[in-house]
């Protein structure tokens, strides 16, 4: 509580400083652009705009996992929008995402081209559209749509709530890491006690909940955001362990996770996709490296 004794809200909150905390050269009060940009767009019918953070890479797994089933129709170009630098405030991409956020995906299949922003939609708008991933039967449709929302509802409070407070913060403050880690403790452990009786989150076949929910909560319990693993004991959640083993090993997920990656191993990064040959050249890379 002594970390927020001093300060006293104005009776009206202004925009008149950074806060420090990483990220804050992006933050704003405010929406729309901030600069006019046209988007490219490639030759596939699926145009994404989109950088490879758990979001973002929501999208590349499906499409990897689309493709992989066959479905010639969700060849895509996946074109790097970094978030860093403010690409997601250009014109052209606010058109297709009000909310400059990524990621945001350009369906140029039929007469009138639709977009679709929010992940969440994303995923639902391919799976519907390839009648994939998304259980026809009334109640499993019901089970792996639940799940999809959760994961949308929830995420925030791992990635922007604890995430944020924990790792990106300029200072560490015990109130919000406590409440914060208390809630991400408290999803873990609704996963854990889900897969405990089922192989996947919507019940036995892998679906678009398991999708939004692995770059999340399975990238938590394997170690990649944050730093946070020992701190949350996520070795405990043998579950979602298990789970995120299983959907960490699908070759797609796999591609998925290099597409519109910027960080980690060089031979990890796939800047932009725009055919399936561009991973052979990355498998290429990484042979070469390791000599
Ligand atoms: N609910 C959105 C969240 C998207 C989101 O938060 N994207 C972040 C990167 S993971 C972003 O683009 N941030 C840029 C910004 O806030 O300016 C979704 O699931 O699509």
């Amino acid at each position: 509580m002594s970390d927020t004794a001093e300060y006293v809200p104005a009776k009206v909150w202004t925009w008149n400083k950074a806060n420090g905390g990483r990220f804050a050269n992006i933050n704003r009060p405010i929406a729309g652009p901030t600069h006019d940009k046209e988007l490219p767009v490639g030759r596939h019918p699926l145009q994404l705009y989109s950088l490879g953070t758990p979001n973002g890479v929501k999208v590349t797994i499906m499409l990897e996992e689309l493709l992989a089933l066959g479905h010639q129709g969700a060849e895509y170009d996946a074109w790097l929008i970094r978030i860093g630098e403010g690409d997601q405030f250009g014109s052209g991409f606010v058109s297709v995402n009000p909310n400059s956020k990524i990621p945001a995906l350009m369906d140029h299949s039929g007469p009138t081209p639709i977009r679709v922003f929010e992940s969440g939609a994303i995923l639902m708008h391919l799976a519907e559209k390839f009648g994939a991933f998304l259980p026809t039967e009334t109640a499993a449709r019901a089970e792996c749509l639940s799940w999809l929302f959760w994961q949308m509802g929830s995420a925030p409070f791992l990635g922007g709530g604890f995430g944020h407070f924990y790792a990106y913060a300029p200072t560490k403050m015990e109130y919000p890491i406590d409440r914060f880690a208390m809630e991400v403790k408290r999803q873990l452990d609704v996963l854990d006690r889900r897969l405990a009786e089922n192989a996947y989150v919507a019940g036995p076949d892998y679906t678009i909940a398991d999708i939004a929910i692995f770059p999340w909560y399975g990238g938590l319990v394997k170690g990649w955001l944050y730093g946070a693993a020992e701190f949350l004991d996520v070795e405990s959640y043998k579950n979602v362990q298990r789970w995120a083993k299983a959907v960490g090993d699908r070759p797609a997920v796999q591609r998925g996770r290099m597409v519109n990656r910027v960080q980690g191993e060089l031979s990890s990064q796939l800047h932009e996709r725009h055919d399936s040959s561009d991973f052979d050249t990355k498998t290429q890379d990484k042979l070469t490296a390791s000599g």
